[in-house]
């Protein structure tokens, strides 16, 4: 028997979740929340506002000061002594500017005082820019510029260079504060950031981080050097090297052992970012299943099996820690949009429900507020359709062009989705399950974990571990809610699918 345990570095919380092999249950589970637990960093949410427009921070010692927290409160509720393996999650594109005192520093940590303590001096940048950030438009044009437009970018790195990336932070950084920047040994993602405190060495960044920098050529995984030369001087010198996610990073780190009861051996796997690890920790480690997640934003991400990009630019790829890649779609049409279309009607989820669940034949492009995927701007003609409509039908038909808008951009991965897992506030309402069932043409499954990230990262410790292959992992740890399986009805997927590429055609003519 073996136990696991998965973090999750998230912007607003650290979590942690221990995982049991036997039996296959979460045996622990706890968060450290940033704002409510760490008031003196002055970010309720866990970040704050640069001085510049577009520019987010959190602070790398408020993570640390979290892990001291957590680990003291999982000691107290079982023996960590009994953990065989940890590996982590990190919010994606976040980095982490280190000195030179990081390596031997991190190595040689003081038991007696807290990780902030010890690691106080190692920062050669005192906040990490996040994923918030959207503060680098013109680093962005100038690495696109650099290496001969956009469309070289993308296929290297699987994206179009990117605000939130982290290449175009790191290029700012180095041009408005050269010496900071030459001052750095080390740039980590939050993800190799924790995993090198965690063993105590600088560790590998894992291709499903990776590939979220602008920086990694997909094709062979490796650093790209155009790409890198684009971004900012000597960038390979500082950057860890890249690894599979299946990579031992080495054993725990001494500190954890002295202070917090681990057993010296407990194995340490490459971390990676919290998308692909949630790809992992929702079940869909293999091509076939994707994942949806309704939250404020829809997101689709799903297993792919060759290193494709979209043409348009609209999705990402990254690396899938089981192996080979995994899309990643946002849609900002998602909640929000469906909270207009109730609002308008004046009504509650239940009787919104009954409003969808009666069919038409008739579908609306589902841009109430900007999107990225298309990138369009908010439709008026939507708009008007919605503000004129005296029917309730009106809303079935904007779902439908919101998950016929969902298949449509992610043909592209040219994969086979015949199961779909739903996530998120909204994938309770059965009735916007079943229009997803019927869209995709494919069964639905409902999870009861929440903590997808953490739950994906302890799946990868187990599977690592104990060398076991991914369907055996699968069925052990994922559980769907047994009454919340849903099949396709009889739904012409393909006749809607043409009608909404038309009027998509129109729209864009
Ligand atoms: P986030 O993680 O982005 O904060 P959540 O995953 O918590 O979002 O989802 C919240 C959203 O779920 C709300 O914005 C709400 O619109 C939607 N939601 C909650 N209940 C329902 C329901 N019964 N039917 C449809 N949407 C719902
Ligand atoms: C993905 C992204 C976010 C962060 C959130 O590209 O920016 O999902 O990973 O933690």
């Amino acid at each position: 028997m073996a136990k696991y345990l998965g973090l999750d570095l998230s912007t607003q919380s650290l979590s942690a979740m221990i995982i049991d092999d036997l039996s296959g249950d979460i045996i622990c589970e706890d968060s450290v929340n940033f704002g409510q637990e760490l008031p003196g960093y002055n970010a309720p949410s866990g970040f704050v506002n640069g001085s510049n427009e577009g520019e987010i921070f959190s602070d790398p010692r408020m993570w640390l000061d979290a892990a001291n927290i957590l680990f003291e409160r999982l000691q107290s509720k079982t023996a960590l002594s009994q953990v065989a393996a940890i590996c982590g999650s990190g919010q994606q594109h976040a980095t982490v500017y280190l000195n030179s005192k990081f390596e031997s520093t991190v190595n040689s940590l003081d038991s007696r005082i807290s990780l902030t303590e010890n690691l106080t001096d190692c920062f050669s940048r005192s906040l990490s820019p996040i994923w918030m950030d959207n503060s680098t438009t013109v680093e962005c044009n100038e690495i696109a510029d650099s290496v001969g437009g956009n469309n070289t970018v993308l296929d290297k790195s699987g994206s179009f260079a990117i605000e939130r990336f982290s290449g175009p932070q790191i290029r700012k950084f180095a041009k408005t504060d050269s010496e900071a920047y030459e001052n750095t040994s080390t740039i980590h993602l939050a993800s190799s950031f924790l995993c090198s405190v965690i063993t105590g060495e600088n560790t590998s960044i894992d291709h499903g981080d990776g590939a979220g920098m602008n920086l990694m050529y997909l094709k062979t995984r490796n650093w790209d050097v155009d790409l890198l030369n684009a971004t900012a001087p000597n960038l390979i010198s500082k950057l860890p090297a890249l690894s599979s996610a299946d990579s031992k990073a080495g054993t725990i780190n001494s500190y954890f052992v002295e202070k917090f009861g681990f057993n010296s051996d407990c194995s340490v796997y490459v971390f990676s970012g919290d998308n692909p690890n949630s790809l992992i920790g929702c079940g869909g480690a293999l091509p076939g299943t994707a994942v949806i997640s309704l939250g404020t934003s829809d997101t689709f991400f799903a297993a792919m099996s060759n290193p494709v990009s979209d043409p348009n630019g609209f999705g990402h790829v990254f690396g899938n820690p089981a192996g080979g890649f995994m899309s990643l779609i946002c849609f900002r049409n998602g909640s929000l949009t469906r909270e207009k279309l109730k609002d308008k009607f004046n009504l509650d989820w239940d009787a919104f429900s009954k409003a969808i669940s009666q069919t038409t034949d008739d579908i609306q492009l589902p841009w109430l507020i900007d999107e990225l995927t298309p990138r369009v701007s908010a439709s008026q003609a939507s708009i008007d359709i919605l503000e004129k409509s005296t029917d309730g039908k009106v809303i079935r038909e904007f779902i439908e062009g919101q998950f016929l808008n969902m298949l449509y951009h992610s043909e592209w991965m040219g994969e086979k989705i015949d199961h779909v897992i739903l996530t998120g506030g909204a994938s309770q309402n059965n009735e916007i399950a079943q229009i997803i069932a019927d869209v995709f043409n494919a069964n639905i499954d409902r999870l009861e974990v929440s903590n997808s990230a953490a739950l994906g990262a302890a799946m990868r410790a187990a599977q690592a571990h104990s060398e076991t292959d991914w369907n055996t992992i699968n069925s052990k740890f994922i559980k769907p809610a047994a009454d919340k399986s849903l099949t396709p009805n009889s739904y012409d997927n393909s006749g809607k699918l043409e009608l909404f590429k038309n009027l998509f055609k129109a729209h864009t003519a």
